[in-house]
């Protein structure tokens, strides 16, 4: 069993997408083990995408990504990570797959709705940076 880290953006909030975003993890059979709505101070954002630092993007990703509340995720289940990333769609909303999350509704390769790790070892980097032990379900 995986765990996987999964985050509905600020725009993902804003436009009502977090039980859109619940129900297609729910559906393919993925347990929920933490969920809450927070607003990420720059602190976290800066070390949550520190592999970032530097690219043309980095300032704008911070800024939105602090720009409103998040709702932060873990979900287990066989290949978490990998159907995470499926569900997702692709970074680019033009490449991303029409039937995945992004695909659907990101209107934007910055503003792309939802974060999904991109391996076990990230994954469980950003379960720790997100959640307390006790925030989980066993
Ligand atoms: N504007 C812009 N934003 C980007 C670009 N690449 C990545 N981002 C943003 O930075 C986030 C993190 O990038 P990355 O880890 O590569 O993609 P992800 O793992 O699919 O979310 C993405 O989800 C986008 O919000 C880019 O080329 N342009
Ligand atoms: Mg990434």
């Amino acid at each position: 069993m995986e765990q996987t880290f999964i985050m509905v953006k600020p725009d993902g909030v804003k436009r009502q997408l977090i039980g859109e975003v619940i129900k297609q993890y729910e559906q393919k059979g993925l347990q929920l083990k933490a969920a809450k709505l927070m607003v990420i101070s720059e602190e976290l954002a800066k070390q949550h995408y520190a592999e970032h630092e530097g690219k043309a993007f980095y300032a704008k990703l911070i800024t939105f990504i602090t720009s409103g509340p998040v709702f932060a995720m873990i979900w287990q289940g066989e290949n978490a990570v990998a159907v995470g990333r499926k569900l997702n769609g692709k970074t680019n909303h033009l490449e991303a797959d029409l039937a995945s999350i992004r695909g659907r509704f990101a209107t934007d390769t910055s503003l792309n709705v939802v974060h999904g790790s991109d391996s076990l070892e990230s994954a469980a980097r950003e379960i720790g940076l997100f959640f307390n032990k006790t925030e989980q379900i066993g």
